[in-house]
């Protein structure tokens, strides 16, 4: 079994709020979220971060992105903005090191980022 917590969801292991999936690609409300709507999307393939990605995880991430655009559309995100984020390293707050982009909408947001 692995000790990666976003691949056993993916796996089905662990319950989590899905909001969309395909072969590639797994989006989940947050657990824990820091904004009115706090998303995140994950490929399905383990990879730690953007560090950790070969050629072959290329089409899978420009999908993800895709996918966040279909997902802020259909709830009405082209008006009022929303932001992904993707943290690389404990130091940048990564804290599942499983490669996942968040997707925040529905507040403000202050740049650069804290
Ligand atoms: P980070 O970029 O690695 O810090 O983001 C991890 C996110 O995963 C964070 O926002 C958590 O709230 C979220 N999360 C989750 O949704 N479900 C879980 O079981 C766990 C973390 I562990």
């Amino acid at each position: 079994m692995s000790d990666c917590i976003f691949c056993r969801i993916i796996a089905g292991e662990i319950p989590a709020k899905k909001v969309y999936e395909d072969d590639l690609v797994l989006a989940i409300e947050d657990i824990a979220p820091k904004a009115p709507l706090h998303l995140l999307l994950l490929p399905k393939r383990h990879f730690s971060n953007c560090l950790d990605m070969a050629d072959h995880d290329e089409a899978c991430v420009g999908h993800l992105f895709r996918v966040a655009g279909q997902l802020a559309r259909e709830r009405g995100l082209e008006q009022g903005g929303f932001r992904l984020v993707q943290n690389n390293g404990a130091d940048a707050g990564q804290t599942v090191f499983h490669l996942h982009v968040h997707m925040l909408a529905g507040r403000d947001f202050t740049w650069p980022p804290g």
